[in-house]
C-alpha cells in the first residue's frame, strides 16, 4: 500500500474525515485515504466470536460466522460510495448535518458474498417485503432524544442484485475498524448509508422499516408540507482533482482532470468550463475498469495564458438522462448535493 496522507477530519468524535485532495488520482483510493463516515463511537468486534443472524419473514432462520462466509462464494465488486451528505457545506441556506465539502467519496474493490445467496439459503417468505440490516454501533441522540442503533432497510429487488454484497475484504485485506470490521453491507450504486458496517443482523421484514435512519434521516424532505422521499441511488457527479483548488500553474496548456458517477446508470458526457458564463467544453472519457459502479476518469487541455486567478467548472450527464444542475437541489437535510461546482485556481 503506498503511502497516504492524513485524511481531512470534518468531526473528530466520532470519527467523520473527507478524502485528502492530494489523493484524489487514485482510481482505487488507498485504503487509509477511504473516506470515513461514523454516525456513532467505532464498536470493536472480534472476529472469531461474531456471528450474523438471518431471520425475521424466512422458512429457515440462520447464524453465519465470519469463517464461514469466508468458505461460501465471494464476489470481487470496485465501488464508488459517496456520502448522501456529500456536498453540504454548498447548500443555500446552510442544512444541519455534518458540514461536508465535496470529498466524501472514495472508491474501493470489495469482496465478500452475495447477499442474494445468504437469502437463498434462508428461504425468503412470500410476505416479505424489505430486508433490514443492522450494525453493532448506537447511542443517544440529542436530535431523537433516545437510544438509537443505526440500522437501515433495502427493497427486496435490490437486495437480491448479484452485486449488493455481505463484505469481508476492501481493497484485498481485511476490512478496517472505521469501515466495518469484521463485515459490512455494500449496497453499490447507492449513497453510502445504505452500506451498513458491523452488520450483526439480516431480518426479512413484512412491513416498511420505520427506523430512525430510514425515514428520520436519509430523507428528501422539501421543507414545504409534502411527505419526504427516500434517498436511494447516488446523482450523477463530477469532481475535479487536476488542478486542485487553491493550486498554482503555469501560464499555458492546463490538464484538467477528474471522475465522474451516478448510481442511475453510466457517465456518457463530462463538460468543462473556465471562467464563468456559457462556454463549455467535451472532456475525454476513460475508464479504468469494467465495473459499472466505479467513478469513471475523465481529462481535457486548456489554454490559460492570463496571469491571475481562474475560475473551473466540470458537468457531468448519466445514461438516465441527468445533468448536474447549476444550482444546489433544495431539501431540508443537505442529501444529494450534486450542483456544478466552481473552483479557484491560480496563473502565475
Ligand atoms: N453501522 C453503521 N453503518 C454505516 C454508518 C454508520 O454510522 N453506522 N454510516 C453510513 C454512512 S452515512 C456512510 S456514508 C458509509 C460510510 O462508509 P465508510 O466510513 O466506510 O466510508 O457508511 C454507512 N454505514
Ligand atoms: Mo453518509
Amino acid at each position: 500500500m503506498p503511502e497516504s496522507s492524513p485524511l481531512v477530519p470534518v468531526r473528530d468524535v466520532p470519527p467523520n474525515a473527507e478524502i485528502h485532495p492530494g489523493e484524489l488520482e487514485h482510481p482505487v483510493t488507498p485504503t487509509p485515504a477511504f473516506f470515513v463516515r461514523c454516525n456513532f463511537p467505532v464498536p470493536s468486534i472480534d472476529p472469531a466470536e461474531h456471528r450474523i443472524r438471518i431471520g425475521g419473514a424466512v422458512e429457515r432462520a440462520f447464524v453465519v460466522s465470519v469463517e464461514e462466509l469466508r468458505a461460501m462464494e465471494l464476489r470481487t465488486v470496485e465501488v464508488t460510495t459517496e456520502c448522501a451528505g456529500n456536498g453540504r457545506i454548498g447548500m443555500q441556506p446552510p442544512a444541519p448535518g455534518v458540514p461536508w465539502d465535496d470529498r466524501a467519496v472514495s472508491t474501493a474493490v470489495w469482496t465478500g458474498v452475495p447477499l442474494r445467496l445468504l437469502l437463498e439459503r434462508a428461504g425468503v417468505s412470500d410476505d416479505a417485503v424489505e430486508v433490514r440490516f443492522d450494525g453493532a454501533d448506537g447511542g443517544e441522540l440529542a436530535e431523537a432524544g433516545r437510544f438509537v442503533s443505526y440500522a437501515r432497510s433495502l427493497p427486496l429487488e435490490k437486495a437480491l442484485d448479484p452485486d449488493t454484497l455481505v463484505a469481508l475484504e476492501m481493497n484485498g485485506e481485511p476490512i478496517p475498524a472505521e469501515h466495518g470490521a469484521p463485515t459490512r453491507l455494500i449496497v453499490p450504486g447507492w449513497y453510502g448509508m445504505a452500506s451498513v458496517k458491523w452488520l450483526t443482523g439480516i431480518e426479512l421484514v413484512t412491513e416498511p422499516f420505520q427506523g430512525w435512519f430510514q425515514r428520520d434521516r436519509y430523507v428528501y424532505d422539501p421543507d414545504t408540507g409534502e411527505a419526504p422521499t427516500p434517498v436511494t441511488s447516488m446523482r450523477v457527479r463530477s469532481i475535479i482533482h487536476r488542478p486542485l483548488e487553491g493550486s498554482t500553474v503555469k501560464p499555458g496548456t492546463l490538464h484538467v482532470r477528474g471522475w465522474a458517477w451516478s448510481g442511475d446508470g453510466s457517465i456518457t458526457k463530462v463538460e468543462v468550463a473556465l471562467g464563468g458564463g456559457d462556454q463549455w467544453v467535451e472532456a475525454a472519457l476513460e475508464s479504468h475498469t469494467t465495473s459499472p459502479y466505479a467513478w469513471v476518469g475523465w481529462s481535457c487541455s486548456l489554454e490559460v495564458r492570463t496571469p491571475g486567478r481562474h475560475l473551473l467548472r466540470s458537468r457531468a450527464w448519466d445514461s438516465a438522462g441527468e445533468r448536474q444542475p447549476d444550482r444546489p437541489p433544495w431539501n431540508r437535510l443537505g442529501y444529494g448535493q450534486n450542483a456544478v461546482r466552481t473552483i479557484a485556481f491560480e496563473v502565475h
